[in-house]
């Protein structure tokens, strides 16, 4: 089985409020593989297919008007259980009700600015992270720190 991949992404409102080293830091003192990372601007397509589960929910509109209305950071992160573990940093959808420590519980208010996505399950850690071409090669090489 290939690599388990979970795909995620620092909102706008993330992006915005300069969290982007503190996210990243997170995962990163987490342990899991950087595997592709890159900055760009939701086109409305990409994001009505990537919130394609929810387009009948009453907030989708607005989820697709607020995904698109500034830049975003994407990431692929690599590893045995990451969807899961992902999870668990990120917290439950309402920043209200997710744990401190998590990363919606210390840094979010609204539902509908949480500051960041993952992946919900290995299957969609690999679709999602398919949508956008953010594995390039060369990923695997290690540097030393001191040449
Ligand atoms: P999650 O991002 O925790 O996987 P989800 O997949 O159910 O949550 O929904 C995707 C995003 O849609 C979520 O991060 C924020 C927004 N959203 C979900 N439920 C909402 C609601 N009841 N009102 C407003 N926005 C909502
Ligand atoms: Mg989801």
């Amino acid at each position: 089985a290939p690599v388990e991949k979970s795909y995620i992404m620092i909102k706008p409102d993330g992006v915005q409020r300069g969290l982007v080293g503190e996210v990243i830091g997170r995962f990163e003192r987490k342990g899991f593989k950087l595997v592709g990372l890159k900055m760009f601007r939701c086109p409305r397509q990409l994001a009505e297919e990537h919130y394609g589960e929810l387009k009948d929910r009453p907030f989708f509109p607005k989820l697709v008007d607020y995904i698109t209305s500034g830049p975003v950071v994407c990431m692929v992160w690599e590893g045995d259980g990451v969807v899961a573990s992902a999870r668990k940093l990120i917290g439950k959808t309402d920043p209200l009700e997710a744990d401190p420590g998590t990363i919606r519980g210390d840094l979010g208010l609204h539902k509908g600015r949480n500051v960041v996505h993952g992946s919900d399950s290995p299957e969609n850690g690999l679709r999602e992270t398919g949508e956008e071409e953010l594995i390039t090669e060369g990923m695997n090489v290690s540097v030393t720190a001191n040449p």
